[in-house]
C-alpha cells in the first residue's frame, strides 16, 4: 500500500501562524507528524498558538525570523534536542511588496529577496545535516505562479520565487543521494491574508479588477483556499513521493495551463 502517513515525523513549516503555512501544518499534522512552527512576529507566534489550540494540534511555536541564520540555527538546534530531528521542512515564510520597479528601493527589493529566497537557504542549510545522518528528508519549498510568470509590481516577488524554484532543484540535485528530495509547491491565487488586497470589494460593492481578472484566467474559475494545498504537501512530505525529486507542483487550478477566458 503506498505511504501516506507522517507517523513518526518531525515537520517544521515556517511562517506557518495562519494562512498556507497554517493549512499545510495542519495537514502533516492530520497525516501524524508532529509539528514546530516559527514566525518573526511575537503577535503572530501569539496567534498561532490560539489557532493550533483551536484545532487540537500540540504544536510548538519559535520566534525566529528566517533570515537571521544565527536564529534559525539556534532554533534547528534547540528543535533537535527537544522534539528530535527535522525529517520535514516546509520553506513557507514569504512577503511580497507590490511596488512598481522604477519606484522601488533597492532596499525593498533586498528584503523580498532575504526573506522569500536567502530564507529558505538558510532554513534547508540548516536542517540537511540531520537529514543526511538520519538518511532521510523533505524539503518542500512554497513556489509561486511568479515562479514562472511575471507582472507588474513583483519584480523583487518574482526574481525570489523564480530563484527558489532553482534552489529547488539544485538541493535535489546535490542532496538526492542522501535520500533528501526538495520539491516545490507552486500555489496559485489562494485567499489569503497576503492576497487580500487584489479581492477587495470595490465602493460600487463590484469585484476588484484583479480578482475579476484572476478568475478569468484560472480554468477553475475561482481562488484557491490554503485546504486546496492539504494533499500535495502530504504527499510530496511523504514516502510516496520518494522518486519525486527537483519538481515544482503547481496547484494553480490549471492558471499555467490555459490564455485565459474571452472577455464578453
Ligand atoms: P501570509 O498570509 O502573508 O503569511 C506569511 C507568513 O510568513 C506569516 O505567518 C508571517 O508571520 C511569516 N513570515 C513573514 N516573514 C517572515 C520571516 N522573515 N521569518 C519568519 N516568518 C515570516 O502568506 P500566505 O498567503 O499564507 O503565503 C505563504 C507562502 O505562500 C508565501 O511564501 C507566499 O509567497 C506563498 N504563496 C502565496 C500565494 C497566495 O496566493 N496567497 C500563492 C503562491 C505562493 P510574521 O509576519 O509574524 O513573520
Ligand atoms: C500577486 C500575488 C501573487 C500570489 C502568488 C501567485 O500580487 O501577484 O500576491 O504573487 O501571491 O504568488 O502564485
Amino acid at each position: 500500500m503506498v505511504n501516506f502517513s507522517l507517523e513518526g515525523k518531525v515537520a517544521l513549516v515556517t511562517g506557518a501562524a495562519y494562512g498556507i503555512g497554517l493549512a499545510i501544518a495542519q495537514a502533516l499534522a492530520e497525516a501524524g507528524a508532529k509539528i514546530v512552527y516559527n514566525c518573526s512576529r511575537q503577535s503572530t507566534l501569539d496567534r498561532g498558538a490560539e489557532a493550533y489550540k483551536q484545532l487540537g494540534i500540540d504544536a510548538k511555536g519559535y520566534l525566529c525570523d528566517v533570515t537571521d541564520e544565527a536564529d534559525v540555527k539556534k532554533m534547528v538546534a534547540d528543535i533537535e534536542a527537544t522534539v528530535g530531528t527535522i525529517d520535514i521542512l516546509v520553506n513557507n515564510a514569504g512577503i511580497i511588496k507590490r511596488i512598481p520597479m522604477e519606484e522601488m528601493e533597492a532596499e525593498d527589493f533586498r528584503r523580498v529577496i532575504d526573506v522569500d529566497l536567502i530564507g529558505p537557504f538558510i532554513c534547508a542549510k540548516a536542517v540537511i545535516p540531520g537529514m543526511k545522518k538520519k538518511g532521510a528528508g523533505k524539503i518542500i519549498n512554497i513556489c509561486s505562479m511568479m515562479s514562472e510568470l511575471g507582472r507588474e509590481t513583483v519584480s523583487a516577488y518574482a526574481a525570489a520565487k523564480g530563484g527558489l524554484k532553482m534552489l529547488t532543484r539544485n538541493i535535489a540535485s546535490e542532496y538526492g543521494e542522501f535520500n533528501i528530495q526538495c520539491n516545490g509547491i507552486g500555489p496559485g491565487y489562494i485567499a489569503t491574508e497576503q492576497t487580500a488586497p487584489l479581492r477587495e470589494r470595490q465602493a460600487d460593492g463590484s469585484r476588484h479588477p484583479f480578482d475579476s481578472f484572476i478568475i478569468a484566467k484560472t480554468p477553475a474559475a475561482r481562488w484557491g483556499t490554503p485546504d486546496d494545498l492539504k494533499g500535495p504537501a502530504v504527499f510530496l512530505a511523504s514516502e510516496a513521493s520518494d522518486f519525486v525529486n527537483g519538481h515544482v507542483l503547481y496547484v494553480d487550478g490549471g492558471i499555467l495551463a490555459y490564455i485565459g477566458k474571452q472577455p464578453k
